[in-house]
């Protein structure tokens, strides 16, 4: 059964900035459950739905699926999983996406995580990662790269006004980087 009102924490960063390694670390230690909207389009090109070939060449080319069909999986994974907190890693990728998922869902995320990191490292990263995704090649990176800053940075520029992002510092080891985020899931004493 769909939970009414979930916490919902967008989790935001460039290509290979560290989202989905610090979302399962999230997991683990906070309860929440992690939805990335790229692994659920993933997914949905691996089903063989009638978008999948949509998907898999604007994957491919490191653009924006549209905000519809992004917003129903994610709609549809929350529904399904039943937990009330949840990390949404990914999404909303720009300001289209953002004011379409709160248009459709009335949800406003609690607060929106950004892993901040140099393209160089980022470039590194993804690079050697190895887990034989599409988009892992130098010139679908670049591409995500510019999408990126052109598309995505906007949005953390919308929730910065609200003083609704939490900037963490994503350029040290995945260790270094759980300390910054602990800190942020953790209630303050006062
Ligand atoms: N790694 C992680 N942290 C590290 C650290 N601190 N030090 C050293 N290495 C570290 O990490 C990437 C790699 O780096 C891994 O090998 C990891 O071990 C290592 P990961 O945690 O996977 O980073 P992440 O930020 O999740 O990188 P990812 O490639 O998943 O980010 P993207 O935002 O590019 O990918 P996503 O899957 O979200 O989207 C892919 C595409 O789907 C988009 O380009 C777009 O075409 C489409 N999409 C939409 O259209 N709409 C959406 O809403 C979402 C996606
Ligand atoms: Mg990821």
């Amino acid at each position: 059964v769909a939970v009414k009102n979930p916490t919902v924490v967008f989790v935001l960063g460039g290509p290979g900035s560290g989202k989905g390694t610090q979302c399962a670390n999230i997991v683990e230690h906070f309860g929440y459950s992690h939805l990335s909207a790229g692994d659920l389009l993933r997914a949905e090109i691996k089903s063989g739905s009638e978008n999948g070939t949509m998907i898999q060449n604007m994957i491919k080319e490191g653009k924006i699926v549209p905000s519809e069909v992004t917003i129903k999986l994610l709609q549809r994974a929350m529904q399904e999983n039943g937990n009330d907190k949840f990390l949404i890693d990914g999404f909303p990728r720009n300001e289209e996406n953002r004011a379409a998922f709160e248009e459709v869902t009335k949800i406003e995320p609690a607060f929106v995580l950004f892993f901040d990191c140099s393209e160089e490292e980022m470039e590194r990263r993804l690079l050697s990662r190895n887990q034989g995704r599409e988009d892992d090649n130098i010139e679908t990176i670049r591409k995500r790269f510019k999408v990126f800053l052109e598309s995505s940075l906007p949005v953390i520029e919308h929730y910065t006004t609200r003083e609704k992002v939490r900037k963490i510092d994503a350029g040290k080891s995945v260790e270094e980087v759980f300390e910054s985020v602990k800190a942020v899931f953790t209630p303050k004493e006062e």
